[in-house]
């Protein structure tokens, strides 16, 4: 695994746990933790059960013992890890969004399909494994909500609403590619398309920085650091607005930012069909809302069915019904899935060229925020 920061300890519950409570046709070891730093890379390890260390993500590439490439880095360094890793036949795994630009998502997807039909690459839009995402989709798909027409999905956080609240690397441009847009736009534009079984096919955005500068931090410890006394400018947006289209013909919504003062994870969606609807909250990720508009209309209402049976996606693993699970098990979820596909030679999903469509979303919103021929001035 390459990089060991908020994702990376994530993704190390999802290598060491996945093994313990599914049964997987292989085991994985963690045999090798890169970062740059020897003592930061070195404590991480010992903390999440890597084997070894080593600073430069060349080591990993080069060694015949290490089959799959977890990137876990910022998005600034995703195309040449992913892409030398690829070509060196490792199976990759790499966090979302694919990449900073359009232009590196698309060479990541092409080194992908170079690499040939043994080598697999997936991206890590972890929230399609929360059960009762994964449940949605299911309902959707089969019907239970007739033809999608509309799609309300945000993405709300507010761990930036204070403004001394320091410059990490989510808020720079050249490592994190944009703001709230890619790190969190990026998981509702694929959890729409994922549980619509719809893709995004047009879209009209804006984009808004409402605090400029920000302290430069001494360190980073999860989302934040410690501010230190020099400022630098912030060069992503804080709030993604827009609209799109869909291909199967429905109409969406989409917010995504870090200042949504009181939201903390609430990463929403509600599909609206011509029989029925659903409702998901990240918030209260053990739950589903449904309404069904065919039973007795004296019955109808949003029900609360809690995704919590063995017979929900990925639950027969884990609790009796009714225990709950919680946000690492995505990660989890998403490990057991990759090593399940990767050994029986199947493409798991979401795959790089997966990734480069919600990528071209981004660009889409970008280009659709920076022209003035779309916006509308009223005064
Ligand atoms: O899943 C989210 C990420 O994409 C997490 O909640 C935090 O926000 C960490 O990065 C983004």
């Amino acid at each position: 695994m390459i990089g060991h920061g908020f994702m990376g300890a994530a993704h190390s519950q999802g290598w060491r746990v996945a093994p313990r409570f599914h049964d997987l046709p292989v085991r994985p070891e963690m045999t090798l933790l890169v970062g740059r730093s020897a003592g930061a890379v070195d404590a991480a390890a010992e903390k999440w059960g890597w084997q070894e260390t080593a600073t430069d993500w060349r080591e990993a590439i080069d060694r015949d013992d290490i089959d799959v490439i977890d990137i876990v880095t910022p998005g600034g360094s995703h195309a040449e890890i992913a892409i030398a890793a690829l070509a060196a036949g490792k199976h990759v795994l790499c966090e979302k969004p694919l990449a900073n630009t359009l232009e590196e998502a698309e060479a990541m997807a092409d080194a992908a399909d170079r690499a040939g039909t043994d080598v697999f690459a997936m991206v890590g839009f972890t929230y399609r494994r929360v059960p009762a995402a994964a449940f949605a989709r299911d309902l959707v798909l089969s019907g239970a909500i007739g033809d999608v027409r509309q799609v309300r999905a945000s993405y709300l956080q507010d761990w930036l609403v204070d403004p001394e609240a320091p410059l990490t690397w989510r808020l720079k441009k050249d490592q994190a590619g944009s703001g709230a847009l890619g790190d969190l736009g990026a998981h509702a534009v694929d959890l729409a398309q994922f549980i619509t079984g719809q893709k995004v096919t047009g879209v009209s955005g804006l984009l808004n920085t409402f605090v400029h500068e920000r302290p430069i931090p001494l360190d980073a410890i999860g989302l934040g650091g410690t501010p230190g006394l020099d400022r630098g400018q912030v060069t992503v947006d804080d709030l993604a607005l827009f609209t799109g289209r869909f291909d199967g013909g429905a109409v969406g919504s989409f917010e995504a930012t870090r200042m949504s003062t009181g939201r903390k994870n609430a990463l929403r969606l509600e599909v609206a069909g011509t029989t029925g609807a659903i409702s998901f909250d990240l918030e209260s990720m053990n739950s589903l809302g449904f309404y069904d508009a065919t039973a007795p209309q004296t019955r109808q209402g949003f029900t609360e069915i809690m995704v919590t049976e063995p017979d929900h996606p990925y639950l027969s693993a884990w609790w009796p019904a009714g225990h709950a699970l919680g946000y690492e098990h995505g990660f989890v979820h998403q490990a057991k899935d990759f090593i399940e596909a990767v050994s029986e030679k199947r493409q798991p999903t979401p795959s790089f060229p997966d990734g480069l469509q919600v990528q071209k979303v981004l660009a889409g919103v970008e280009r659709s925020a920076a022209s003035d021929s779309i916006w509308t001035s009223i005064i």
